[in-house]
């Protein structure tokens, strides 16, 4: 593993683009739905245990939670979309600075998309997807908790996912993930390394 993601640290919390943090080249945002599991990838992947807060009650970040890999590179953990109990009002104020974020953040290099694999890729996925192709980011589809499942439901999920993008104008590359067992983090990592001007050590 490049050491690079070993030392992620905490950067800031940021409410708004407008908070964003200056100097930053290269970031990569995680998205999904509230409880897909975004912050356990982040840990997962960094190898920290409570790097990025987990929890058993959905829509708990609420915030562009930044963590520094070095001076210019950053992950960022983003809200999680889709929570029911989450009143209206604040989800579309939500959706509105996502979008916002997405579209003028510059050093935006790519899309994290974290599935839980037992709900497979919804609607709100499925939007997301399209959107980052018009936006023309690169996305990354961990199909995640692939250890509630099966080895073979788990790939027959895998493959229909990655069939239905076969044809697809953006780039996207789609893999199973597991915190649990830590399934799936070297390809992560080496989309990870892509999407950041990291030359392999
Ligand atoms: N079995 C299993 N459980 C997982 C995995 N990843 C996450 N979880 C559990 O799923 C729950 C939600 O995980 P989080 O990482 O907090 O999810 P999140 O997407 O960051 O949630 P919000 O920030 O609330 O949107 C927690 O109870 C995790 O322990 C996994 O790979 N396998
Ligand atoms: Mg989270």
């Amino acid at each position: 593993m490049n050491p690079l993601y070993h030392r992620a640290e905490f950067l800031l919390s940021a409410p708004n683009l407008k908070t964003t943090p200056d100097g930053i080249e290269f970031e990569v945002a995680f998205a999904g739905r509230s409880n897909a599991g975004k912050s356990s990838t982040i840990n997962t992947l960094t190898h920290q245990k409570s790097l990025a807060r987990t929890s058993k009650t959905p829509g708990r970040t609420q915030q562009l939670v930044y963590f520094k890999l070095d001076e210019t590179r950053c992950l960022v953990d983003l809200p999680g979309y889709g929570y029911a109990k989450v009143p209206l009002n604040v989800q579309l104020k939500w959706q509105k600075e996502l979008e916002h974020y997405l579209e003028k953040r510059t050093s935006l290099n790519g899309l994290v998309l974290v599935v839980d694999i037992r709900r497979s890729l919804a609607e709100y996925d499925l939007q997301m997807i399209e959107y980052a192709a018009h936006l023309n980011l690169d996305v990354f589809v961990a199909l995640t908790k692939a250890d509630k499942l099966s080895r073979n439901a788990a790939k027959n999920t895998l493959f229909s996912a990655q069939k239905l993008f076969k044809n697809a104008s953006t780039s996207i590359q789609i893999e199973l993930f597991s915190s649990l067992k830590k399934e799936g983090v070297e390809p992560l990592h080496n989309w990870l390394d892509a999407h950041m001007g990291v030359t392999k050590v």
